[in-house]
């Protein structure tokens, strides 16, 4: 798709538009949490609708609210391949942007803010609130992803 000035395209269309949309249940990232033992059903965490604008992609994701033994439900959490800037942007809900390079550095996500992801440094969204945490994504379509970054900090519900 060739990008024009005027575009515009508003939130509900991007999800009717997605090109590709990617769930992830908790049996698709038991690993990622401290204690997914006696775990035995299977909840949705989050559904990301990604869109293809050319040169980047977005990727708009909707995450359930809910823990796991009192741990937030996440996102798997990656880095880019390629040293590609990322941004996010909150749509609604609350919730937690980690940054993970040498130091962790940990955001609450507020509305009218842009969150710039640097190079390849490890993220991952966290959904603290009892409704959904929707989060617009925008990144290079050939940055990559790898998922064998292990997040230190974690997040659980007192
Ligand atoms: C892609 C961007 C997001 C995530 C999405 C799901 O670079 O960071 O669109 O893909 O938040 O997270 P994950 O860790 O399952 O890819
Ligand atoms: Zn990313």
């Amino acid at each position: 798709m060739s990008i024009r000035l005027d575009s515009e395209i508003d939130f509900e269309n991007l999800k009717e538009l997605c090109s590709k949309k990617n769930i992830r249940k908790f049996n698709d990232m038991k690993d990622s949490y401290k204690n997914p033992e006696k775990i035995k059903t299977n909840p949705l965490i989050y559904t990301v609708y990604r869109k293809d604008f050319g040169d980047f992609e977005t990727g708009l994701n909707v995450m359930e609210p809910g823990t796991i033994n009192k741990e937030f439900f996440m996102t798997k959490g990656h880095n880019h391949e390629k040293a590609k800037d990322e941004i996010y942007i909150l749509i609604s809900g609350k919730g937690k942007l980690l940054i993970q390079e040498k130091k962790t550095k940990i955001f609450n996500l507020k509305k009218n803010k842009v969150y710039v992801i640097p190079g390849k440094s490890g993220h991952r969204l966290i959904n603290t609130g009892n409704k959904k945490l929707v989060v617009l994504t925008i990144y290079n379509k050939d940055a990559g992803r790898s998922y064998s970054l292990r997040f230190k900090k974690r997040f659980f519900k007192e």
